[in-house]
């Protein structure tokens, strides 16, 4: 693996399934990275102090998985002016529309990406991240580039599956 260079951050051990979803992106495009459980409410001393030293620890993007009342991602942005990517995840009634709003709605000067909600959120703060990083990495770029293509080879490959699907229904 490369050097750690993206910190993938869930506030409960209850996140780790759909945030997984993302750290299989990082793997994938062979970028580096650490995972961490902490939480903006219980645990906000060690969430401070990690985002404190993150910079200089070499990591140069932070992602952050919350559900409910999500303030991970914004109390990292609060101590590090690395780029951090938020990713409200459903853990109540409200079926993620709380953690979305808390996520989003940083203000002014205290930035986090917000992605969508879920598995998708977490999946494509992956790839933020890694374009994010891409930028100064000719190798990643090429890597990043690989995978759009083959995300439209895949699209290709479903004319002939739908066709397959069509004939079966006859249609
Ligand atoms: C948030 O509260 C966590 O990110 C999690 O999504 C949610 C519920 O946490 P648990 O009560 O399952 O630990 O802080």
């Amino acid at each position: 693996m490369s050097a750690v260079a993206v910190g993938v951050l869930m506030g409960s051990i209850s996140d780790y399934e759909v945030m997984a979803a993302g750290v299989r992106v990082l793997r994938d495009l062979d970028v580096g990275y650490e995972v961490k459980v902490m939480s903006a409410h219980r645990s906000p001393a060690a969430v401070a102090a990690y985002a404190s030293g993150a910079h200089e620890q070499g990591l140069r993007v932070l992602i952050a998985g919350a559900g409910g009342a999500a303030h991970l991602a914004g109390t990292l942005a609060a101590h590090t002016r690395l780029p951090v990517i938020g990713v409200p995840l459903v853990a109540s009634s409200l079926a993620g529309l709380d953690a979305l709003l808390a996520t989003v709605q940083m203000p002014g000067g205290v930035p986090v990406a917000t992605v969508g909600v879920g598995k998708s959120g977490a999946v494509n703060a992956a790839h933020l991240a890694a374009r994010i990083i891409a930028l100064g990495s000719e190798s990643l770029a090429a890597t990043v580039n690989a995978n759009r293509a083959g995300q439209t080879d895949k699209v290709g490959s479903m004319q002939g599956e739908l066709e397959a699907k069509m004939a079966a229904d006859g249609l």
